[in-house]
């Protein structure tokens, strides 16, 4: 019966070990998209709806599931621990072991390997979210307490022909507007503390630096009205630091820049004189 039973312990240890061997490679190597995932495999993230969120996605869920591997061995060597060298009859001590060297090595390697898989994985999403590309339009944007200002950098589209510029305020939430399937690149500066860009439906944010320009190229993919907020915590009002992006067609894009000309609002809004005035109400996020 013992026999029987030892036998049964090696067979079902090795199935789950390569169970779990099995799952963390699939984890690792599955990850292809992030389009076209339904609510259930994007783990409930936002849909994405820029070039660089399936990178971003994947590095997030694959990371997710390494974890849970681990997780998994990690508690099945505990409650195994804790079953086979339970108390019994008689109050056994188990053979003590010190100073076993292979374990040992074993120990200090697979962290090592975990930390280099990972940090592969990270480097890898990293330069591809941040590759640069030849943008087509470019705002320059301004991080202030606490508000946002977007510059329309467009002088040299025939169709505008100068720089227009929206300034918000904590009374009013700002309106960033974007054409789609046209890379942009974004210039971000702040005019006084750390705030960070963030829309999280492109799976992109950046901080904004005082004294510090950061910028970084993204395409939106995806039409439609999304969410954009300050990610860095600034201050009294950070959470009222707040814009609205409204990914459009290029002929609505150009109309809409077009249209703060025609109001005058001209010309590049700089730090430290750009946004918004100190606040008597903050504003309140729409319900869409
Ligand atoms: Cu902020």
């Amino acid at each position: 019966m013992g026999l029987e039973l030892n036998a049964w312990r090696r067979g079902s240890g090795r199935t789950l070990a390569l169970g779990l061997g099995g799952a963390l490679l699939l984890g690792l190597t599955g990850c292809s998209t992030g389009e076209g995932r339904g609510t259930w495999s994007r783990v409930g993230m936002v849909e994405p709806a820029s070039d660089r969120a399936p990178f971003m996605s994947d590095l997030w869920i694959g990371a997710w599931i390494a974890c849970a591997v681990i997780g998994v061995m990690v508690w099945g060597l505990i409650f195994y621990a804790m079953y086979k060298f339970r108390r019994r009859e008689g109050n056994q001590v188990p053979r003590q072991t010190r100073y076993h060297v292979p374990l040992e090595v074993l120990y200090t390697v697979v962290p090592f390997l975990i930390i280099i898989v990972l940090f592969f994985y990270t480097v890898r999403a990293e330069n591809r979210v941040l590759a640069k590309t030849e943008p087509a339009h470019t705002v320059n944007v301004v991080g202030q307490k606490w508000s946002w200002s977007f510059n329309y950098m467009e002088q040299d589209n025939a169709r505008i022909g100068a720089v227009a510029h929206e300034v918000g305020t904590i009374e009013k939430i700002p309106d960033l507007y974007v054409p789609v399937n046209k890379p942009i690149r974004f210039n971000l500066e702040s005019a006084d503390v750390i705030h960070s860009f963030w829309v999280p439906a492109w799976y992109f944010k950046l901080d904004v630096i005082p004294g510090h320009k950061n910028s970084f190229d993204v395409t939106p993919t995806k039409l439609g009205t999304f969410d954009g907020k300050c990610a860095e915590l600034c201050g009294t009002y950070h959470a009222a630091m707040l814009f609205t992006v409204h990914v459009v067609t290029e002929e609505e894009y150009n109309a809409y820049v077009k249209g703060l000309v025609a109001k005058g609002q001209t010309g590049e809004r700089k730090p430290p004189s750009a946004a918004s005035a100190l606040p008597s109400a903050p504003a309140k996020e729409e319900k869409k």
